[in-house]
């Protein structure tokens, strides 16, 4: 690209970005508004984030009203299966997009009825990069890591797990069979990066460390009301 082009893109981008934020703001008065705490789920492809939101629905949906957005290129497999833990789920399919913006969230806000609920999740699509750089206007981000990626993925991949306010070893029963993912390798990246965030090891398979989780999410629930 040519210098000219080069600035031209840039400020093409930060025009998205301002744009972007101007709109996050505005999802954020919704969830003010309505008390409603927003969690915005991140991770690679399949490393776990609807398996944790069903387990989490069958603990917690009994004490919280939880409803969930999910961010997906193509197909309504995420938000089905929300569904049938008996939640209402929003499915935005974003084609060609590799992330969600504010844009996409705040329809699916409106299709809502943010009255009933007490916190929504927010299924970001599977994408360890741009998925950080779009406020959507959320009041937590959580990073999933998946042991089958391996431990050194937060010191690759550092605007996404700098951003995360909590980061999950997700599929921890694979360890023993994994043999080669080190949780504390994988904690000492997210220092290496400079985040202090808790660093919990979960399994929504086996129930292992879900209460970890599970605690936090009440308690940060429990701070807003
Ligand atoms: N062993 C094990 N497998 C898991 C666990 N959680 C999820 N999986 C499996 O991992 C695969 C992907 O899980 P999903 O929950 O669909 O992952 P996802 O992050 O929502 O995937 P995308 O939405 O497509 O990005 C499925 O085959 C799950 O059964 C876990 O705790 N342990
Ligand atoms: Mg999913
Ligand atoms: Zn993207
Ligand atoms: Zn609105």
């Amino acid at each position: 690209m040519t210098p000219a082009a080069d600035e031209h893109a840039v400020e093409v981008l930060k025009g998205l970005l301002d744009a972007n934020d101007h709109e996050a703001l505005h999802n954020r008065e919704h969830f003010e508004r309505h008390n409603v705490l927003a969690v915005n789920l991140m991770s690679s492809p399949g490393a776990g984030k609807t398996a944790l939101l069903e387990a989490t629905i069958e603990a917690l949906g009994k004490d919280l009203n939880i409803a969930v957005v999910e961010g997906d290129l193509e197909t309504e497999n995420d938000a089905e299966r929300i569904r049938a833990k008996g939640v209402p789920a929003i499915q935005i399919t974003t084609g060609s997009a590799c992330h969600l913006d504010a844009h996409m969230v705040h329809d699916a806000l409106h299709e809502l009825e943010l009255d009933d609920v007490d916190v929504l999740f927010i299924e970001n699509v599977g994408n360890l990069v741009c998925p950080a750089s779009f406020d959507l206007g959320q009041h937590i981000n959580v990073a999933l890591l998946s042991t089958p990626e391996g431990d050194d993925k937060p010191a690759k991949y550092p605007v996404m797990f700098r951003a995360a306010d909590l980061v999950l070893v997700t599929k921890s029963d694979l360890l023993e069979v994994l043999g080669d993912f080190s949780p504390d390798a994988a904690e000492r990246c997210v220092r290496q990066i400079a985040n202090p965030a808790p660093v919990l090891k979960v399994s929504a398979k086996t129930g292992l460390g879900m209460d970890g989780w599970l605690d936090w999410i009440r308690r940060e629930a429990g701070s807003r009301e």
